[in-house]
């Protein structure tokens, strides 16, 4: 029996997922949840989410538990800091790239589909906020911590889904923020596994 990934293409977080399976090498299927509506990710999982893995019979829901129970099976290509302290913050880091960044982005892509000039001034400004932050944070760094870890994947892949699915640039002139994005487009080669599965 091999490792499923109930997913769909275009979500982040299971871009996350996919970034995740590609570092620690694990072969995997794809269950696409379009082709059914999402009847068998709900057979299988009970719920309506994507990602879930179905690990040899075994029903992980959510990136970042898919993404701990994977470190945990395939510890080689370590996804976190080695240092715990570090690990916490990666942690934290996680859990603020899928939760708060991804309101963020949210609002964003809500706001394009709206015409208010109110509503895309408030999610401009939203976003702003964490562009700004983050090319701080990037400031002469290839990454968040000493390699690339789970923190730099999932605010990744909610910077890409902008930039693919909402077709919103990251203002050039955060260059930190810029040169770390260029970087994991190629440690991860993603478009040509986006274009894949696209
Ligand atoms: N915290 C979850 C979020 C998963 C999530 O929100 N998935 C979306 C796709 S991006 C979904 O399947 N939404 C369908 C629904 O809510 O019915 C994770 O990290 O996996």
């Amino acid at each position: 029996m091999t490792v499923r990934i109930f997913q769909s293409p275009t979500s982040m977080f299971c871009e996350k997922v996919r970034i995740v399976l590609a570092q620690k090498k694990v072969p995997y299927d794809i269950v696409d949840i379009r082709t059914d509506e999402r009847k068998s990710l709900i057979e299988f999982s009970k719920q309506r989410k994507v990602p879930v893995m179905d690990y040899h019979g075994q029903c992980i829901i959510d990136s970042t538990f898919i993404s701990a129970f994977l470190e945990e099976r395939y510890p080689e290509n370590s996804i976190y800091p080695s240092d715990p302290s570090a690990k916490g913050l990666c942690l934290l880091l996680e859990d603020w790239g899928d939760e708060v960044l991804n309101h963020a982005v949210h609002e964003v892509r809500r706001a394009a589909q709206e015409n208010s000039a109110e509503i895309k001034k408030k999610a401009d400004e939203e976003i702003d906020a964490h562009f700004r932050s983050l090319d701080l944070l990037f400031t002469g760094k290839q990454s968040i911590f000493d390699r690339m870890t789970i923190a730099d994947m999932a605010i990744f892949t909610q910077l890409h889904y902008l930039y693919h699915r909402v077709k919103y640039e990251v203002p050039q002139k955060y260059k930190n923020l810029h040169a770390w994005m260029d970087l994991m487009r190629r440690t991860t080669n993603l478009n040509s596994l986006y274009d894949l599965l696209d």
